[in-house]
């Protein structure tokens, strides 16, 4: 009986100290961008400083009280022929000081809560409205204000208001990029709302936060701050796509445009930025050969990874609405590779790496 305890007890002394290194080593990973304690947007920030404020309070509680709870063990140490202590159950002084004190402290914590829940609910002004629509499982993006329809890669200008405006094609998603904004929900019956404002360049990963069904984990997205000029250059480029990238003289991607046609890839898909078909199941491909992911965020766009994709979407994100009829053979899905290759309608970001 005794040795077992013993055995416990070291067990949890163990199990305490790994994880407490499992923590620190996490806490020290380098290039861990999907973190919401390290803000790089207004809207996150905001976030943040009521998180640290709560946790300001929570360490001050902690060491008074665990503090006080030493004094006392040390200090107040019965000894074997100690009288009985003073009993002060039911003191009215103690009883209000320890109800007071807390009160006090949770206003503390509501104070800025509040005052942030008020801001982040505000309408912003003068804001570039992206609408967001949530698919199992990829994102779209619509840019009124530029006629722009494109997925998986939100580009922003740094420095500028951004007005999501969100709903859903099918079940309930979750719009998260933790180093911009929070979590909002996506309904398909009723619009939600978020702003955030980036503060830096560089790429974002952002993710669905709500289980939307198998792949709920496999819908991410990016989101690509810019600079002002830059962003011009995406409007520009993407505005003007309204016809596939011609291919003409390299025979393997011409084989590959055949080959969107006849293997049906255009009934699902467009890469008409500017006044996409309505109704496509499939993300807009505008621009796709130089997207930095694909799969909605998931895989990098590599060619092998976009072969593998084309020939077996199902093996990788099973229950995925881009079901194939037939079979695409290695050497069709490298000719439909180069065709996707040669989709650059605007030249690759010249993002600087701020977050990587
Ligand atoms: C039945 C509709 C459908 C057909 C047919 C289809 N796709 Fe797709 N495709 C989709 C859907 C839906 C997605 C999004 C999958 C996801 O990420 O969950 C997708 C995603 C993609 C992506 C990744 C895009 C991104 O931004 O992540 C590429 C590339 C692609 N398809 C190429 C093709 C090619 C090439 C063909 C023809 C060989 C094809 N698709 C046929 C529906 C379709
Ligand atoms: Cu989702």
């Amino acid at each position: 009986m005794r040795f077992r305890s013993i055995a416990t007890g070291r067990l949890l002394w163990w199990s305490s100290l790994l994880t407490l290194l499992v923590l620190v080593a996490a806490g020290c990973a380098e290039n861990y961008p999907q973190t919401t304690l390290e803000p790089r947007g207004d809207f996150a920030r905001m976030v943040d400083d009521v998180f640290m404020t709560t946790v300001r309070w929570a360490i001050l509680v902690f060491v008074l009280v665990e503090g006080a709870l030493v004094v006392a063990i040390i200090k107040f140490r019965g000894k074997p022929d100690d009288p009985e202590p003073k009993q002060i159950h039911g003191s009215s002084v103690l009883e209000v000081v320890w109800t007071v004190i807390p009160a006090v402290i949770l206003v503390m914590v509501a104070i800025p809560t509040i005052k942030v829940i008020f801001e982040t609910a505000k309408e912003p002004a003068n804001a570039l409205v992206v609408e967001v629509i949530g698919h199992q499982w990829w994102w779209e993006f619509r840019y009124p204000e530029y006629g722009i329809t494109t997925a998986n890669e939100l580009y922003v200008p740094v420095d500028r208001t951004i007005d999501l405006r969100m709903v859903s094609d099918d079940v309930i998603h979750s719009f998260w990029v933790p180093q911009f904004a929070a979590k909002r929900d996506v309904f398909p019956n009723r619009e939600t709302r978020m702003w955030f404002n980036a503060e830096v360049t560089g790429e974002f990963p952002g993710q669905c936060a709500e289980f939307c069904g198998i792949q709920h984990g496999r819908m991410g997205f990016r989101v690509v701050s810019v600079e002002a000029a830059d962003f011009d250059r995406w409007v520009a480029g993407m505005s003007a796509a309204t016809e596939p990238v011609p291919v003409e003289g390299d025979s393997v991607a011409l084989a590959g445009q055949q080959l969107f046609l006849t293997k049906a890839c255009i009934g699902c898909h467009s890469f008409n930025a500017a006044d996409p078909p309505p109704g496509q199941i499939g993300p807009n491909l505008a621009n796709i050969g130089n997207r930095t992911m694909i799969a909605a965020g998931m895989l990098q766009n590599t060619d092998e990874n976009m072969a593998r994709w084309i020939r077996d979407p199902q093996g990788y994100k099973e229950g995925s609405l881009m079901v194939m009829a037939g079979e695409i053979t290695e050497a069709e899905s490298a000719a439909l590779v180069a065709y996707l290759r040669a989709q650059q309608v605007v030249a690759p970001s010249t993002v600087a790496a701020d977050n990587q």
